[in-house]
């Protein structure tokens, strides 16, 4: 097994269903996630449901259930949304779990022994949407002059008894990580918008209610010395210990020496004050160590408009999957939307892309070179010669296929990647007009032979690269190509020989279907 590599999503609210948001960066995560996979490292996706705190126990109210009914509930449309869009995770975890509170205890008795917690009363502000608490300078103008978060949603006026945690104590340590770690806040902006905030001074963090309980209890001898009511975790807590307690932490287990600390944290542009201030506080504080990096992605837009039940614009991303296809939804994503940034969506442009990439571009290629292969040869692959053209066509894709995609990937620059994929595309299409094999068939089948095969082999190196986007299709072909199982990675590319070893066996291939279908845009809607 290769290096370890653990990458997580947030963990959703499940106060409802998924909308495009969840569907966008469970996608990206598992196409990290396979890209790496492929790349020969031992990887772990971790996703699941944040399931406590006011917002849930509001929800669950306001239908007439308990906070646990409507997270039993709704969590499995989550599960239901990663079976629909092929999200291959390893850890689907859900913070009802015993092991989880287990987990959350676990860290509040370490912060509170290195001497980070004490009691006092918070008044502030508090958003319930955001779960989170903000400083009145932090407060926008709503209309009629209402108070909102910097996120333009609600916030009330509370006063409770509760525990603090000290996290003015670690704004030094804070900013000492981010100057020497550079890349381990990104995209670059969220970077800068962090250092501001904590430069600015952090004040202590309350990290327990006493308002409801629909959390993790505070562990009992905390609980004991207030005499007061039964304190719960302030949801993030628990939340956050998600990334430890799916590694089976605190026991000494293989997971945890193996994936911790995590390689990424991909988070939303909404959330990264939680995943880059709070959350290496509590790390430090309870003496384990900091994930590598943390990166908050944009948010997906719908024809440039926020999705919300008042607009009544809201898409279920597993409807969107059935309709276009989960592989094109898939590499629509990350093509369309240039990451780290905000994105938009729309039936046309999803289309428009798809079709004139993957469908025309690619799916015709592969349709035409295997179908050619199959009519004029019998299918059957045999060693050739070949000419400067047809070197130069490889070395095209060869460089696009296991150098420039893998890089862009790895950096998270999915859309650059997939366009140095998709010139190495057209450069065969360009190939195959200047070559001709439908004419070589008459006058010069030898050299039709050479052609058709130097296409076949650009074909297997830019579906293994393409493969992490579009699983599904990308098997298909490599099915039709004959290539095993152990022979789909980007590993493959490093094996010497192998280039050239799948055409020398003289196999024959099976009848070529297509695994790129053109998609029609309904009536209505163009
Ligand atoms: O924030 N486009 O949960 P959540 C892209 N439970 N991403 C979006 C989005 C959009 N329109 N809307 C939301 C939470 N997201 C917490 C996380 S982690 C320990 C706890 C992203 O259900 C959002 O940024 O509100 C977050 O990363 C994820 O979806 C879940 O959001």
């Amino acid at each position: 097994m290769g290096e370890p590599y653990y990458i997580t999503t947030a963990i959703s609210y499940p106060n409802g269903k998924p909308h495009i948001g969840h569907a966008y960066e469970a996608i990206a995560a598992d196409v990290i996630a396979r890209f790496h996979k492929s790349m020969g490292r031992d990887v772990r996706l971790q996703t699941g449901t944040d399931e406590h705190g006011l917002k849930m126990a509001q929800k669950a109210r306001d239908m007439g259930i308990t906070p646990a009914q409507l997270s039993d509930e709704m969590s499995q449309s989550f599960i239901d949304m990663c079976a629909a869009l092929d999200i291959n995770y390893d850890v689907f975890l859900r913070t009802t779990e015993p092991r989880h509170h287990r987990a959350s205890q676990e860290l509040w008795k370490r912060m509170e022994a290195n001497g980070d917690l004490y009691l006092d009363r918070y008044e502030g502000w508090y958003s319930v949407r955001d779960e989170a608490y903000y400083d009145e300078g932090e407060l926008v103008e709503g209309e009629g002059g209402a108070k909102l978060s910097p996120q333009g949603t609600p916030v009330e006026w509370t006063v409770e008894e509760s525990w603090f945690f000290r996290l003015s104590k670690y704004q030094d340590k804070l900013l000492a990580l981010y100057e020497s770690n550079p890349d381990f806040i990104r995209p670059e902006t969220r970077r800068n918008e962090m250092i501001a905030f904590v430069s600015q001074g952090l004040r202590d963090l309350s990290i327990s209610r006493t308002s409801f309980e629909w959390g993790v209890k505070v562990p009992v001898a905390a609980d004991a010395e207030t005499g007061g009511p039964a304190h719960v975790m302030y949801v993030w807590v628990d939340a956050l210990t998600n990334y430890l307690t799916g590694l089976g932490w605190p026991d000494e287990t293989d997971a945890f020496a193996k994936y911790w600390p995590a390689n990424l944290h991909l988070i939303g542009k909404d959330i990264v004050r939680f995943h880059t201030i709070y959350w290496p506080a509590f790390l430090m504080s309870a003496n384990l160590p900091l994930p590598q990096q943390v990166f908050g992605h944009g948010f997906l837009l719908n024809r440039g408009q926020k999705e919300s039940k008042s607009l009544g614009n809201v898409t279920d991303p597993i409807e969107l999957a059935e309709r276009f296809g989960v592989d094109t939804l898939r590499y629509f994503f990350l093509r369309e939307v240039a990451f780290g940034q905000d994105g938009s969506w729309s039936a046309e442009a999803i289309v428009t892309r798809c079709n004139a990439e993957l469908a025309n571009s690619f799916g015709n290629l592969v349709q035409r070179v295997l179908s050619m292969i199959f009519k004029n040869m019998g299918g059957t692959l045999e060693a050739f010669s070949s000419t400067g053209a047809d070197d130069a066509l490889l070395a095209t894709v060869r460089a696009a296929a296991a150098e420039e995609l893998p890089r862009e990937f790895a950096a998270l620059n999915f859309s650059a990647g997939i366009e140095a994929w998709m010139r190495a595309v057209f450069a065969c299409n360009a190939y195959i007009d200047e070559q001709a094999p439908w004419t070589l068939r008459k006058t010069d089948p030898e050299r039709m032979r050479a052609v058709l095969l130097t296409l076949f082999m650009a074909i297997r190196d830019l579906t293994i690269a393409i493969a992490p986007v579009v699983p599904t299709a990308a098997g298909k072909v490599l099915d039709q190509i004959g290539i095993p199982g152990d022979q789909r990675g980007f590993t493959a590319f490093a094996h010497a020989g192998w280039y050239m070893e799948r055409v020398a066996t003289g196999e024959a291939l099976a009848q070529p279907v297509g695994a790129f279908p053109r998609l029609e845009l309904p009536a209505e809607e163009g």
